[in-house]
């Protein structure tokens, strides 16, 4: 996280320089739409990015897996700033993406770890996350420093947008905390891995989340999917009364995602719900859950930065539960480290 803010933040003016952006004020300004693209742990940064950009610089933005915005014939308008997302840079689903965008004269940012990679190439500009070599298949750290190089980017188009100061400084200020944060989650660990033996042995997990916390328990289950196998599905926390509470019980546990923000009460009556049907709950929270059978204590931030830190202690819960289950986490089944088909 170091890397991905260094030289970036202007602390006197409470703004961000984002050099290799290749877009003039004026052309952000134009900018009337973000649509981002990108695949698996690459999409579910991008869907947290969307949600930053709408609340830091109020411009209407979202997410879609690049395999599927490539496949079905997509408007393309020129008021609308595409970017694509990639670790690796080279996953073949994002890059025909972006070259059929720029085959229809569409200005596209890429943001991406592999510096030279073929979709930063192919990009009109864009942003570095300086996350390092991810040396096993799936993709963690690089999670986190795509959501902060979103933050950034926010930031930018806000300040550009003529967006409050205050916001700016704030943001600024979280910021600066993360890795701090991000320290004392990894010094958790020990406990991280009790609750990960005790959840291993199950066959099924439901993972839920609202709005900010969506994304964050997508990636939790795909995490936990990849490395453990274990099958995990992951749900808005308010859809689950229109259909998944069904598969509550308590042989399905549920991690629920329960920052301290404006939706806290909101998500307390999920866990309620839950609880009333004999469902298991590890809650990953600002503060210890009533309802919840174990919870995570994660260090609160600002609510916008939340899903960076919320993310962290899940990575390492589908670590130690692959570890628990004696798999190969480096290397997991039918996995490849970028597809480039
Ligand atoms: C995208 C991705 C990874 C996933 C797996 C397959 O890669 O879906 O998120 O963990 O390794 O590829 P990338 O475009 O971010 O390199």
């Amino acid at each position: 996280v170091d890397r991905v803010l260094r030289g970036r933040i202007d602390d006197r003016f409470s703004t961000v320089h984002l050099g290799g952006l290749n877009l003039d004020a004026r052309e952000a300004r134009g900018v009337r739409r973000i649509k981002i693209l990108g695949c698996g742990t690459s999409y579910h940064a991008g869907m947290i990015g969307a949600g930053l950009i709408e609340e830091l610089a109020r411009i209407p933005a979202d997410a879609e897996p690049a395999s599927e915005f490539r496949y079905r014939n997509p408007v393309v308008d020129p008021d609308t700033l595409y970017v694509a997302v990639s670790q690796s840079g080279e996953t073949y689903d994002v890059l025909a993406a972006v070259q059929e965008l720029k085959r229809k004269g569409a200005r596209v940012l890429g943001v991406v770890n592999v510096v030279g990679s073929a979709i930063a190439r192919e990009a009109d500009g864009g942003m570095y996350v300086h996350a390092g070599p991810e040396v096993c298949v799936v993709s963690t750290k690089c999670f986190t420093n795509t959501v902060v190089a979103f933050a950034l980017l926010a930031l930018h188009l806000g300040r550009i947008r003529d967006l409050s100061v205050s916001d700016g400084k704030r943001i600024i200020e979280g910021l600066r905390k993360l890795p701090e944060q991000i320290g004392r989650i990894l010094e958790s660990e020990d406990e991280i891995k009790k609750l990960a033996e005790e959840y291993a042995g199950a066959q099924s997990m439901m993972f839920i989340g609202r709005v900010r916390g969506y994304p964050v328990a997508l990636e939790a289950s795909l995490k936990l999917k990849e490395i453990s196998y274990i099958h995990a599905e992951a749900y808005p926390a308010s859809e689950l009364k229109h259909g998944p509470l069904a598969l509550i019980e308590p042989a399905l546990p549920t991690v629920a995602i329960v920052p301290d923000d404006d939706l806290l009460e909101k998500n307390r009556a999920a866990l309620e719900e839950i609880k009333a049907r004999s469902g298991r709950i590890l809650a990953v929270a600002h503060r210890e859950q009533e309802k919840a059978d174990h919870t995570i204590v994660v260090p609160k931030n600002e609510n916008e930065l939340d899903p960076i830190l919320m993310g962290i202690p899940l990575q390492l819960l589908a670590y130690h539960t692959a570890l628990a289950m004696g798999r190969d986490i480096d290397k997991p089944r039918n996995l490849a480290k970028s597809v480039t088909v």
